[in-house]
């Protein structure tokens, strides 16, 4: 699998999945959360609301539509909020491993990811990155590209190093 970094908007991206930092309510919310609910329309909200009555626990991946997104499939991944006090790193691993195994079960081939628990959560970057690249590196898939959606200089310029140095 080749290891991607982009400077953007995790909406506007052409691949078959796009993963969505979600909560554990799993009924939309601010951040990419919002951006992803926005961009896709009220068809997400409703496939939350059918595929996740209890909504989805931290550290878990599950599939919904992508409505209106230009990718076919979101796969929602909920990561620790250290801002709550949750420390888990291997909540935070789990996002992007569980990511990869939803996408090889739709046979997804591309798919975008944000940096999960980077934003409101309040990982530190460095970090976020480091848990990002190394897992996606380190998991067995048959998805052969993920692309890292930098939204912002900084996440971009610390994707890219450590995708450089892999
Ligand atoms: N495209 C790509 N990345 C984005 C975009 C976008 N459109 N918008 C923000 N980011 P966050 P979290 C980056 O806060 O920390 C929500 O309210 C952002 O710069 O979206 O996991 C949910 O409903 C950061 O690097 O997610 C939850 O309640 C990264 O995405 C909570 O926030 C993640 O920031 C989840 O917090």
């Amino acid at each position: 699998m080749r290891i991607t970094v982009v400077r953007g908007d995790i909406t506007t991206q052409q691949v078959d999945a796009v993963v969505n930092a979600a909560n554990e309510r799993m009924r939309g919310g601010g951040g990419v959360d919002g951006a992803i609910h926005a961009a896709g329309g009220p068809a997400i909200l409703e496939d939350c609301i059918a595929r996740f009555p209890n909504g989805l626990r931290t550290g878990e991946a599950g599939l919904t539509t992508a409505g209106d997104l230009p990718a076919r499939w979101v796969i929602h991944v909920v990561g620790p909020n250290l801002n709550a006090g949750n420390t888990d790193r291997s909540k935070l691993t789990s996002c992007y491993s569980g990511a990869l195994a939803v996408a090889d079960e739709l046979g997804a081939r591309s798919v975008a990811f944000p940096l999960v628990s980077a934003g409101v959560y309040g990982w530190p970057l460095d970090d976020a990155v480091a848990a990002a690249v190394d897992t996606l590196e380190e998991t067995p898939t048959q998805v052969e590209e993920a692309r890292m959606v930098a939204f912002g200089d900084r996440a971009y310029v610390v994707l890219e190093r450590r995708i450089s140095a892999l």
